[in-house]
């Protein structure tokens, strides 16, 4: 590498791997994709930069702000990119930053940059991306600034004033560009969350993020000197905590350092949130695999040391992560991402470097805290002895009423398909619509599962009780693969789980029972992408014998320019359709309308959860009405 100046940097040791037109070629594969998604990723690829600089150790703020005319400001107080001239192309270094593809020193310098995470394609990617991008340097007692069209310089760089010594810092204004985007409306709560979590990560980062777009103009503040140890306390607002102070560690190896929070809560769920480089990873990975096997074996040594466990008894993971809140950040080099979304870390050998710097660790901390590891110790005891409760009386039911040769529920109208590729579970609410749902289905592929009444609220009762409930373990049993440490993917008997109801209230209320199930209980069937809402139709259009169906208001005009008036009415629920009805609006592949179920950010998606089910009722209030201009929860 080149000698260094004072700011560490030099324009030599950029490197150029490509050029621009391949990004708006093909805009999916630098910045994922162009939807909502991808246009949020264009303002972390910026602020990405920024808590490089603070990561670096030369930065302290980040201000972002959604603007009124649609662009996006992202401002740090940091180095300022450089500005002098590149050696090869004898322009000023944020001219090649900017509009060339990988153009970085960050890609040799520095271990692990943010910008080297999930998609890290750096600041020309969203240069390439916006109508317009203005970047202002502060350096060395001047403003320098560019501005750019679609990643090519509208001007020179050039002097536009002067700033006091020792000031220095990088601004971006850009335009996202809508011919490239489906939507160019940034959602605040999106991107606040992000921000948070931004901080919790990064202790003593400071970030102000407002939205003027509105005519009231929404801001937050977030800096988080206490970094992991308050994110942990954070996530746990609704939750009791059953020990105050937050489990917390710090190890290195090399270039890899591992960050630990835990605080456990009375709640019954597990609440573990990884992150790799500050990206956070819903599927987990190898750095949680070795978390949980430490605390597995931490604990029960320490229970079987201070006699609390009797000889011969267990603890298993599940029982050892009940309650459990927390918070894993790795800064790794390079790494792997796998998995459905990309977010699910593969380097192998993490695992076990994570389980012996965590074993080491968590033994400190039970040695120096014994009060804590008490608390975690009978609350895991707890959910053991609930767990062998509940498996003699399962053992009891069992021996008394034999499950037919299936071991199948009886009230599971099965498909008779065995290719799982092409099968479906429909979950439907009532006994009646799943009548009309076995008239209407197509059998060789499609089989029912009705639930009668009330799903348990699964965020309020523990595993054992859960599990037990008769609609719980039917569906369970149903899809076949079991849960917590026993799930195994390859078991899934059926390639769509299809949650359908009624959209009242009364259907509402049972999805969401049946989503916090999934998400507490088997995630991994969510994140690999097997579980539908169906949708079914809003209205109902009535001429002569005829039904027609809409799914929203503008269809239903649409509809009724074609058909013509006729008499309309609100669709009340699926009992109102007979079989062949019910197969063409919510069952047909060809003609329904299924809703994916996806999980965009781990940490907000417990939060919504944990505030919607949980027991907290004034923070669940302020929730609903923040969220109220929503008709949908995005989970
Ligand atoms: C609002 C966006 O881009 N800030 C920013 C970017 C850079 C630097 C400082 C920086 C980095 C380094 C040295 C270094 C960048 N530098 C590069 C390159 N904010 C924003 N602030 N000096 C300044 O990493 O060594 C790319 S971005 F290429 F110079 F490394």
């Amino acid at each position: 590498m080149a000698e260094k100046n004072k700011e560490g940097y030099s324009a030599k040791d950029i490197t150029v791997l490509e050029g621009l037109e391949a990004v708006r070629k093909r805009p999916g594969m630098y910045i994922g994709s162009t939807d909502k998604y991808g246009l949020h990723h264009m303002v972390y690829e910026v602020s990405d930069n920024s808590v490089d600089e603070h990561m670096a150790g030369v930065a302290t703020t980040i201000n972002i702000s959604l603007n009124k005319d649609g662009s996006v400001t992202v401002e740090d107080d940091g180095r300022g990119m450089p500005v002098d001239p590149h050696p090869i192309y004898k322009r000023p270094a944020m001219e090649i930053i900017v509009t060339k593809l990988h153009a970085g020193g960050k890609f040799d310098n520095k271990a692990y940059a943010v910008s080297g995470g999930l998609h890290g394609v750096g600041i020309s990617v969203v240069a390439a991306l916006s109508k317009n991008m203005t970047v202002e340097v502060k350096k060395g007692g001047k403003v320098y600034s560019q501005s750019y069209k679609i990643g090519k310089p509208v001007h020179d760089v050039k002097v536009i004033g002067k700033c006091p010594a020792g000031v220095s810092g990088t601004k971006v204004i850009f335009f996202p560009d809508d011919t490239i985007f489906n939507t160019v409306d940034f959602d605040y709560k999106t991107l606040s969350t992000r921000f948070r979590e931004t901080c919790f990560l990064n202790a003593g980062l400071k970030i102000n993020f407002s939205d003027v777009r509105g005519t009231k103009e929404k801001s937050e503040s977030f800096h988080y000197a206490g970094g992991l140890i308050e994110f942990v306390k954070w996530l746990n607002k609704t939750r009791k905590p059953i020990h105050v102070k937050p489990i917390y560690f710090k190890r290195e190896e090399g270039s890899t350092v591992a960050e630990v929070s835990i605080q456990y809560s009375d709640s019954y769920n597990e609440n573990i949130q990884g992150f790799v480089n500050t990206i956070n990873t819903i599927e987990g990975g190898t750095h949680v695999a070795g978390l949980k096997s430490a605390l597995t074996r931490v604990i029960n040594d320490y229970g079987t040391k201070k006699g609390t466990l009797k000889k011969g008894q267990k603890l298993t993971g599940d029982d050892v992560r009940e309650g459990i809140t927390a918070v894993i950040s790795l800064k790794l080099a390079e790494p792997q991402f796998e998995g459905q979304t990309k977010t699910k870390l593969g380097n192998g050998e993490v695992k076990g470097i994570i389980d012996s710097m965590a074993t080491s660790a968590l033994n400190d901390f039970f040695e120096e805290n014994p009060s804590v590891a008490k608390a975690i110790l009978i609350k895991a005891s707890a959910a053991l002895k609930a767990r062998e409760a509940a498996k003699k009386a399962k053992d009891l039911v069992r021996r008394k009423n034999a499950l037919g040769g299936s071991g199948l529920p009886g009230k599971l109208a099965d498909c008779s398909s065995k290719k799982k590729e092409f099968t479906e579970l429909y979950i439907v609410e009532g006994d009646s619509a799943g009548g009309t749902a076995k008239e209407g289905r197509d059998r060789t592929t499609q089989a029912i599962l009705p639930l009668r009444g009330k799903v348990l609220n699964v965020e309020k009762s523990n595993p054992a009780r859960a599990l037990g409930s008769e609609q719980i373990s039917n569906l369970i049993t149903a899809i076949g693969t079991g849960v917590g440490e026993v799930f195994d993917i390859n078991k899934l008997r059926y390639n769509k789980i299809i949650i359908m109801t009624d959209a009242d209230v009364d259907g509402q209320h049972i999805k969401a029972l049946l989503l916090t199930l999934f998400f507490r209980y088997v995630p991994q069937l969510i994140e690999a992408g097997h579980v539908f809402v169906a949708v079914p139709p809003f209205y109902v259009i009535k001429k002569g014998m005829k039904k027609y169906w809409a799914y929203s208001s503008d269809e239903l005009k649409k509809k009724l320019e074609t058909i013509g008036k006729a008499e309309v009415g609100r669709f009340k629920g699926l009992g109102e359709m007979n079989g062949d009805e019910l197969w063409d609006t919510a069952m047909n592949p060809k003609s329904r309308r299924l809703k994916q179920v996806s999980v965009e950010d781990g940490v907000e998606a417990d939060e919504t959860f944990s505030l919607l089910m949980g027991d907290a009722v004034a923070p669940r209030r302020a929730f609903i009405e923040e969220n109220a201009d929503k008709a949908e929860v995005d989970l």
